[in-house]
């Protein structure tokens, strides 16, 4: 009994968790806003439903997205003629684009955070990986070990079709690994190309798929994490300190997405964001609670920006100033809803901007701030960071 326990001491790790790198990636097709439903009536040879386009232009013009990248593009639209047929099973079709595209682009992502973290490949230790898109065996976690050439004894996980709040999730699952394999390096992935999984005609009966259409872009983010880094080589970029999931309240059904032979269809309620702003405060209060924080103006904000109703919700029932969601509004603005992979894309931003406007922290300059991921569920999951000294 005393042994294992010897054992079991010997293999954690002494600090906490850290983010001790970040890269994103997009695919190349930007998609301009204003441009999008003329675009997606033509795409869908819908043009004769009017009444339809006017509702799009209205949510579009609500979304505050300008510019947003995508997988799809027109051609393969016009080579996949069954991908705008609601009545056409595209599900194979899909996944065959899907299951090429993720790995690549999350390999995109990876290659940066790998460089910016500066040590060789072969310390990675773990890979979790996470995505919404493209279903297959061996998975795309598998398939990134070989496109960029990781140990084969690099220990897996594959997280498929959480949705958005998947950025919250891989971050406990690394931190867990981290502090308790002493000398883990986790390789972390988010790969979201929602536009071929979920691309669909428009139709009057689930105007909640026109608000996808208009609000999801593609998107990878990687991140490293590791405890206890090598003074003077590795530079940790946030501390994780806290990471907490919750299920709201009367939430059952309002999130969803379902995978159809017609693609994913993805449900979203319109009391989504009353939902989350009546029980934000509480799943905030149970992170922050041995932290003694309450003040959430004290903190530095990395939200999910689900939408921006979402985000107005959540402004207003926690009384935060308006520079506290700056960051998140600029990544929904220039990049659109990437799901799970957008929280690190706001991190990426963060700690970029701190850096460049004299912040002496990568946090505005502020000790504490929390990571917030939101989606089907309705899941919240909460990360409480600590920022470092710029
Ligand atoms: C609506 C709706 C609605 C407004 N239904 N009509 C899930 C599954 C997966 O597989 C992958 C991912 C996910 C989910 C991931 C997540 O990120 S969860 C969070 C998702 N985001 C939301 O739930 C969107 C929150 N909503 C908003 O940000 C805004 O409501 C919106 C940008 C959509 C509209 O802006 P607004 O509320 O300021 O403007 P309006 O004028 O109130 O709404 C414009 C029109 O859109 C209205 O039409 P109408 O005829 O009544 O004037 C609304 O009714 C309609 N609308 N939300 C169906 N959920």
């Amino acid at each position: 009994a005393c042994k294992i326990r010897e054992i079991r001491r010997a293999q954690r790790a002494d600090g906490p968790a850290a983010i001790m790198a970040i890269g994103t990636a997009n695919p190349p097709n930007v998609i301009d806003q204003g441009n999008f439903p003329d675009f997606y009536f033509r795409m869908t040879s819908s043009e004769d439903k009017q009444e339809l386009k006017e509702k799009l232009k209205l949510i579009c013009d609500r979304t505050t997205v300008k510019n947003r990248y995508a997988h799809l593009t027109e051609e393969i639209v016009e080579q996949n003629p069954n991908l705008r047929n609601p009545a056409a099973p595209s599900l194979e079709t899909r996944l065959r684009i899907m299951i090429e595209a993720v790995p690549n682009l999350g390999k995109e992502a990876a290659a940066k955070a790998l460089k910016e973290w500066g040590q060789p490949k072969s310390m990675i230790t773990h890979l979790v990986f996470c995505s919404g898109a493209g279903v297959d065996m061996p998975g795309a976690d598998y398939q990134l070990v070989k496109l960029l050439g990781l140990s084969p004894s690099v220990k897996r996980v594959m997280l498929y079709h959480l949705g958005c709040y998947g950025g919250g999730t891989v971050l406990r699952v690394a931190k867990d690994l981290a502090e308790n394999n002493r000398g883990a390096r986790v390789l972390v992935v988010n790969v979201e190309i929602t536009t071929v999984s979920a691309f669909r005609a428009p139709d009057e009966a689930h105007l909640d798929s026109l608000v996808g259409q208009a609000l999801f872009g593609d998107g990878a983010a990687a991140l490293v994490v590791g405890a206890d880094p090598i003074q003077g080589v590795e530079k940790p970029i946030f501390e994780m300190a806290i990471a907490a999931q919750t299920l709201l309240p009367e939430s059952e059904g309002k999130i969803g997405g379902q995978l159809k032979e017609s693609g994913l269809a993805i449900h979203l309620h319109r009391d989504v964001p009353k939902i989350i702003s009546k029980n934000i405060e509480d799943a905030l209060m149970d992170a922050f609670k041995q932290l003694g924080v309450s003040d959430w103006n004290s903190l530095f904000w990395v939200a999910h920006p689900g939408g921006p109703a979402i985000l107005n919700h959540v402004e207003t029932k926690l009384k935060l100033k308006p520079e506290k969601l700056q960051v998140t509004r600029r990544v929904l603005r220039e990049f659109g809803n990437m799901s799970s992979a957008t929280v690190f894309f706001v991190l990426d931003e963060m700690r970029k901007q701190s850096a460049t406007e004299g912040w002496a922290t990568t946090g505005q300059g502020l000790e504490w701030g929390v990571l917030c991921g939101l989606g089907p569920g309705i899941t919240v999951e909460t990360v409480v960071l600590r920022s470092v000294p710029l």
